[in-house]
């Protein structure tokens, strides 16, 4: 079921279910290897939401600000590929939104608990905002907010849960968004990707 919400951006309601098993599985996968942590922003807290990354580089946060970096700084190795149930679903979501070849090269993998919840922010650290940007919702429900390119503009939510998929594009790409605190109960897990390099 495909449902416009914003010039560009188009709501896949549930279109990730029949792969979410092998999504989570892979996301388990990834985490053994490069686990979640709680990157510092730059002006010294740390995020409530937990983060990994696989793909050709990776999203980091620390003092200095924030980038895509080739390698872990946990570890030092390069961040795990991309596994190709992620490729896909992200390809097919963005097709099914009206934007062909789609092909990211980065998935900011990001861990809900219960209280986590992201600020109102831009995603500009890309070189080219003309690709989309897929998310994929897994496990708890959230409150997702969204306004318009200025941070005045007047924001909507709209609830997300287990296997709705959002595609990004157009004007969309640079709207303002965030995510309410999780509510207590099933953490949420959200596969964010993008054409980053
Ligand atoms: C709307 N993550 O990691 S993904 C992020 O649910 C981030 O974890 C959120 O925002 C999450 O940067 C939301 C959905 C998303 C991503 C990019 C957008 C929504 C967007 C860009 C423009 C407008
Ligand atoms: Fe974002």
């Amino acid at each position: 079921m495909n449902f416009q919400i914003a010039e560009g951006a188009v709501v896949l309601r549930g279109f990730a279910v029949p792969c979410s098993d092998a999504l989570e599985a892979a996301v388990h996968a990834i985490t053994a290897q490069a686990p979640f942590r709680h990157m510092t922003v730059p002006g010294g807290h740390k995020m409530s939401v937990a983060m990994t990354n696989c793909g050709k580089a990776g999203w980091v946060s620390d003092r200095s600000g924030y980038r895509y970096e080739a390698t872990d700084p946990e570890t030092g190795m390069r961040w795990p590929p991309m596994p190709e149930c992620f490729t896909e679903i992200a390809a097919s979501a963005a097709a099914q939104a009206g934007y062909g070849k789609f092909c990211p090269d980065v998935c900011l993998i990001n861990d809900y608990q219960p209280g986590a919840r992201m600020a109102l922010h831009q995603d500009k650290d890309e070189r080219d905002f003309t690709a989309p940007i897929v998310s994929v919702s897994l496990g708890g429900p959230a409150t997702f907010l969204f306004g318009g390119v200025s941070r005045k503009d007047k924001s909507h939510r709209i609830r997300l849960t287990h296997g709705d998929v959002v595609v990004w594009g157009g004007p969309a790409r640079l709207f303002f968004h965030g995510v309410s605190p999780l509510k207590p109960g099933a953490a949420r897990i959200n596969l964010t990707f993008r054409k980053a390099l």
